[in-house]
């Protein structure tokens, strides 16, 4: 909880990272594709790179599951960045892949700990200003990994107005916080339930894809993460009476979309949370459980803002169900195998 706690922090130390960050862009202005590689939450992070770089800088970018890298390794060049996240620097499917990449592409890490291997062996590096995190589960780390990613984009598609609004987010959180006991009381109500469906659309979806990751590290509860216009496609079968779905819902041009998908799951009996904003009449008059955030926080910037209830949720689930929530089983901070 402290981790959490430190998370407007984590964002303005990264934020100092700017000028340094664009020395890196000013140096790529010849790359062509983009590459992501990451493992984990650090994954859940370059997913959001993939939507920032896209639409901002118009660049081609895949991501890549560290353990997968091998079997796309053949498609690089030196027109390519391979970009690595991991908050440890030390995580083995990431080094295997980075040494591979280095043979042929320019690579960037972004990482937390400071002289790493990983920080040791890419051409260009980012350093995430988390602090030390001391919890199993990343939380501090991943937004100030999203704040690298999002100064990146921001720099390399000289998107001034961008830049500016990243200096705000550290502000939105306090309140964020102060609202905490809606989440505690949120899981006192669904702690004994079996499964969870985290639902998103564009931004919205790696939220949900790390909000169900969070569920399953700290509170060993199935927790399943979906583009929420892929429900239709298969999982809308496992929607009954009584599953907790949680719906991601910014402002932003996704929201209709999303309010029919939260609709279809209503009517099969599941019993909705929302994450949205405050003047959203809406979603407010549909939701079984609520947590309401700034308006300001529109669906581009939503990834660095509308995890923390997220994180809450899995936390306070954890505490509710007798778990230590920093010491998660069969997870450890660094996969060195
Ligand atoms: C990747 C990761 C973390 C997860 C846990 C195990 O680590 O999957 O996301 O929370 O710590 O490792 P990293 O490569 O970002 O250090």
């Amino acid at each position: 909880i402290k981790e959490i706690n430190e998370e407007g922090t984590a964002i303005k130390n990264t934020l100092t990272e700017k000028d340094n960050i664009k020395k890196i862009t000013d140096d790529l202005s010849d790359i062509n594709r983009i590459v992501f590689v990451a493992c984990g939450t650090s994954y859940h992070a370059s997913l959001t790179g993939k939507y920032l770089l896209e639409s901002l800088a118009g660049i081609p970018t895949d991501v890549l599951l560290a353990s997968e890298f091998k079997y796309s390794e053949n498609t690089l060049n030196d027109e390519t960045l391979v970009i690595f996240i991991s908050q440890s620097g030390e995580t083995a499917d990431t080094l295997k892949a980075l040494n591979i990449a280095n043979e042929t592409s320019k690579t960037l890490a972004i990482v937390n700990v400071a002289g790493s291997s990983a920080t040791r062996r890419a051409k260009y590096v980012i350093h995430t200003q988390a602090g030390p995190e001391i919890g199993v589960a990343a939380t501090k780390t991943y937004v100030s990994q999203l704040t690298s990613i999002y100064l990146f984009a921001a720099l390399l598609a000289h998107d001034d107005n961008l830049l500016e609004r990243l200096q705000k987010v550290p502000e939105y959180f306090e309140d964020i916080l102060k609202d905490s006991e809606i989440i505690e009381k949120m899981a006192s109500k669904y702690k004994y339930a079996q499964d969870f469906f985290f639902i998103g659309r564009g931004y919205a979806y790696p939220i949900a894809l790390e909000g169900a990751l969070k569920l399953k590290e700290i509170t060993y509860i199935h927790g399943e993460g979906y583009a929420a216009g892929e429900l239709k496609h298969g999982p809308l079968a496992l929607i009954d009476q009584g599953v907790p779905v949680v719906v991601v819902l910014p402002p932003g041009e996704n929201h209709r979309k999303t309010m029919s998908n939260l609709e279809e799951v209503k009517s099969r009996g599941a019993d909705v949370i929302a994450v949205g904003s405050f003047n959203d009449e809406k979603l407010i008059s549909k939701a079984n459980d609520l947590f309401l955030i700034n308006d300001e926080v529109d669906d581009l910037i939503a990834p660095l803002v509308y995890i923390i209830p997220l994180q809450l949720l899995s936390y306070y689930i954890a505490i509710e169900r007798g778990l230590d929530p920093d010491k998660p089983k069969n997870l450890a901070k660094c996969v060195t195998v």
